[in-house]
C-alpha cells in the first residue's frame, strides 16, 4: 500500500498500458490523490475556485474582464529555460551542437531521484491531451501528468484535453507520455505558495522513446508539455519518421478584394511577431485576413503532393507587452472575456495592463510581482514576457476552416527574425532549396521569451533553435526532402519588420501594414506583381509596394530595401562556418544553394 488515495479512479476502458504508466508515476512521485481530468466545464470552475482560493489566481473584475483571472509567477520563473532544456538522444550527435545532450541512462537516474516524492502533498492531474483536432487523421495524442493546477488550466485551453482524446487512446491511438512536477512537495502541514516550482529546473525530451519529463517550473513552454516539448522538438522526431515537418509557425488565411483566399504559414523566433501576423488587421481596404493558428503548425504532402498545415493547438499563448487597440486590435478583442492573464498588471479596477497597452499608463497600479506601482516606480508594471493564455475559439477572425481535420493547402511560406539591420523588409527565394536557405539563415535579435540577454543578435534556423528535438541539420534535410517531393510547392519569402535607420528608429510601421507586403507576395504567385533579382533573392519591383500609403518616406524606403553585398557576403560566410559545426550531416543542396549566394554577393561586392 502507498500512501495514496485515489479521488477519481482511472476512468473505464484507460488501457492498461496507460493505467500502469499512472500507477508508476504515482508511486513515484507520491501524491495525496490523483485526479483524471475529462475536461468539463465543471472540472475547470473547480480548478479555477481552488487556485483562487489558494491565492494562484485572483478574479479580474467581472464587468470589465468576465471570466478571467490573474496569475504571478515566482519571479525566477518567468521564461523558457534553454539552458535546462536537454534532448537525450542515444548518441550525443543525434541532439547536434544546437542542443543540450544528456545521456538519456544517467538522466533517467536523475530525473528519478528529482521525481521521488516530489508530488507529496498534492494532486497528481491526468490528462490526456490532442494536438490536432480529435479523430484528424494528422492527430497525435499524449498524456500529461501535472501537479500544478495552473498547468492543467493552461492544457484545458491550449488542447483538446479530457474524455475526448482519452476515447481515442483507448481505440489504439499512440500517445506520448509527458510527465511533469513543479518540484515543490507539502510535508504534512506545510502551507503552500501561491505559484510552487524550484529552482532546479529540467526541461528533457527523449525523443526515440517519445518521452517527456519536466521539473521545477509552471510557466508556459517549460510546463505546457503538449506545446513546444511535444508539438515542435517530440513532433520533430516524429516528422523525421514519418514524412513530415513540426514549425514554429503561425498559420492564416489571406483574402484578396477578388474574394480568392490563400493559406500561408510565417516562423519568426519567439516573440519576433506571429501572433500579431496572425490576427493582422489588414491597412488596406478590401484585404482579409483570418487566424488558423500563431505558434505552431504541423505540415505534410497529401495524397495529391501538395503541402497541407494544421495548427495542432487549440488556443494562444501570446505575448502582452506591446499588445494594443493599435498594434493588435484582434488580439484586444480576444481577450475580452475568458482569459488567464500571467504576470501582467493590476489596475485599480481589478483588470489588467501592460507595458504599450495605452499611451499614457495608469496612475497607479500592482505590478507583476504583487507591489504598488506608478510611473515613476521605474521598473516594467507587467513583466517583459507576461502572457495571456485564451482559446482559440474566442478570437473573432478565427477561420471557419481551423479545426479542419485535413489542414489547409499552403500557398505561401514566410520566414522571418528580428533584424536591426541588413535584412530587407522582404524578399523571395527563387525555388524551395533558397527557400530552405533562408530559413536556416535566420538570426534574431533575442528576447524576454526566454532567459538571456535580450537583443543580443543569434542564429535562430527555422526559428526552431530551442525547439528541434532532432539534429538541426538532419530537420534542414527534412525540410528539403517534405518540399523535394511535394507537387506544387509554397513559395517561400524573407520578411524582417525590424530595421532601423542610422539613429536608431524603426524604418516600417508594421502590424497591419504588413498587408502591403504580403500583396505583393501574393502577387507573386500568380505573376502579376514583379520582381527584380538579387543576390539575396527577388526583390519587390519598382512601385509594387504602396509604401508612401504606409507613411514611409521615399529614403526610408530606400534604406528599408538597401542590400550591402559585402555585409550580407560577411553573413554568408559565417553561416558557412555555422553548418560546418554540423558537420558532414549537412545537406549538399543547402551547401549549394548558399554556394550560389556566396558567388552572387562577391561579384557584387
Ligand atoms: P511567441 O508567442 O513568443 O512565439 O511570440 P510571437 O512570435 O507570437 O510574437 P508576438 O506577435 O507576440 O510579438 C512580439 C512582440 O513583437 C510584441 O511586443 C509585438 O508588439 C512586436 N511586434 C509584432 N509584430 C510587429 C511588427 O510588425 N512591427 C513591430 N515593430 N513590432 C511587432
Ligand atoms: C515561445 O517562446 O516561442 C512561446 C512561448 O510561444 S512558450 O510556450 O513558453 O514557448
Ligand atoms: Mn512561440
Amino acid at each position: 500500500m502507498t500512501a495514496t488515495s485515489v479521488t477519481r479512479t482511472a476512468p473505464a476502458h484507460v488501457p492498461p498500458a496507460l493505467a500502469q504508466w499512472v500507477e508508476e508515476m504515482a508511486s513515484l512521485t507520491r501524491p495525496n490523490s490523483i485526479v483524471w481530468c475529462d475536461g468539463s466545464d465543471e472540472e475547470r470552475q473547480g480548478l479555477i475556485d481552488r487556485m483562487i482560493d489558494a491565492g494562484t489566481l485572483t478574479r479580474l473584475n467581472p464587468e470589465l474582464r468576465p471570466n478571467s483571472y490573474l496569475a504571478r509567477s515566482n519571479p525566477s520563473d518567468v521564461a523558457r529555460v534553454e539552458s535546462r532544456t536537454f534532448i537525450c538522444t542515444d548518441e550525443e550527435d543525434g541532439a547536434g551542437p544546437t542542443n543540450n545532450w544528456a545521456d538519456p541512462a544517467s538522466m533517467r537516474e536523475t530525473l528519478h531521484g528529482l521525481f521521488d516524492g516530489a508530488m507529496k502533498g498534492r494532486t497528481m492531474y491526468v490528462m490526456p491531451f490532442a494536438m490536432g483536432p480529435v479523430g484528424g487523421a494528422l492527430t497525435r495524442y499524449g498524456v500529461q501528468v501535472t501537479d500544478s493546477p495552473y498547468v492543467v488550466l493552461s492544457t484545458g485551453v491550449m488542447t483538446r484535453m479530457g474524455a475526448a482524446p482519452l476515447a481515442q487512446i483507448a481505440a489504439g491511438a499512440p500517445w506520448v507520455p509527458a510527465a511533469h512536477t513543479v518540484g515543490a512537495p507539502l510535508e504534512p502541514g506545510q502551507e503552500d505558495v501561491a505559484w510552487p516550482c524550484n529552482d532546479t529546473k529540467y526541461i528533457v525530451q527523449f525523443p526515440s522513446t517519445r518521452e517527456i519529463w519536466s521539473y521545477g517550473s509552471a510557466y508556459g513552454g517549460n510546463a505546457i508539455l503538449a506545446k513546444k516539448a511535444f508539438a515542435l522538438r517530440i513532433a520533430t522526431a516524429l516528422g523525421h519518421d514519418e514524412g513530415w515537418l513540426a514549425a514554429h509557425m503561425l498559420l492564416m488565411r489571406v483574402t484578396d478584394p477578388e474574394g480568392r483566399s490563400r493559406h500561408v504559414a510565417a516562423g519568426f523566433p519567439s516573440a519576433c511577431g506571429k501572433t500579431n501576423f496572425a490576427m493582422m488587421r489588414p491597412a488596406v481596404d478590401g484585404w482579409k485576413v483570418e487566424t488558423l493558428g500563431d505558434d505552431i503548425s504541423w505540415i505534410g504532402p497529401d495524397s495529391d503532393g501538395r503541402l497541407r498545415a494544421i495548427n495542432p493547438e487549440a488556443g494562444f499563448f501570446g505575448v502582452a507587452p506591446g499588445t494594443s487597440t493599435d498594434t493588435n486590435p484582434v488580439a484586444m478583442e480576444t481577450l475580452v472575456s475568458d482569459t488567464v492573464f500571467t504576470n501582467v498588471a493590476l489596475t485599480d479596477d481589478g483588470d489588467v495592463w501592460w507595458e504599450g497597452m495605452t499611451k499614457e499608463p495608469p496612475a497607479h497600479l500592482i505590478d507583476w510581482q504583487g507591489n504598488d506601482w506608478t510611473p515613476e516606480s521605474g521598473t516594467p508594471a507587467a513583466h517583459p514576457n507576461a502572457r495571456f493564455t485564451v482559446g482559440a475559439q474566442h478570437c473573432p477572425t478565427i477561420a471557419d476552416n481551423w479545426d479542419d481535420p485535413d489542414g489547409v493547402v499552403l500557398d505561401a511560406i514566410v520566414f522571418g527574425g528580428r533584424r536591426k539591420t541588413q535584412i530587407p523588409l522582404v524578399a523571395q527565394a527563387y525555388d524551395w532549396k533558397h527557400g530552405v536557405l533562408m530559413g536556416a539563415s535566420l538570426a534574431s535579435e533575442q528576447t524576454a521569451a526566454a532567459e538571456g540577454p535580450v537583443g543580443k543578435l543569434r542564429r535562430d534556423p527555422l526559428a526552431m533553435l530551442p525547439f528541434s528535438g532532432i539534429h538541426m541539420a538532419d530537420h534542414f534535410a527534412d525540410w528539403l526532402r517534405v518540399g523535394g517531393q511535394a507537387r506544387d510547392v509554397p513559395a517561400v519569402f524573407h520578411v524582417n519588420w525590424f530595421r532601423r535607420d542610422a539613429e536608431g528608429n524603426i524604418l516600417w510601421p508594421g502590424f497591419g501594414e504588413n498587408i502591403r507586403v504580403l500583396k505583393w507576395a501574393l502577387g507573386r504567385l500568380d505573376g502579376s506583381a514583379t520582381a527584380e533579382r538579387t543576390p539575396f533573392g527577388w526583390l519587390p519591383g519598382e512601385g509594387e509596394i504602396d509604401y508612401a500609403d504606409a507613411g514611409v518616406s521615399d529614403e526610408q524606403w530606400r534604406r528599408l530595401m538597401a542590400l550591402d553585398a559585402e555585409g550580407l557576403a560577411e553573413e554568408a560566410e559565417d553561416m558557412s562556418e555555422y553548418l560546418d559545426g554540423f558537420g558532414d550531416r549537412v545537406p549538399a543542396e543547402l551547401r549549394s544553394a548558399l554556394h550560389l549566394r556566396q558567388r552572387a554577393l562577391d561579384s557584387e561586392s
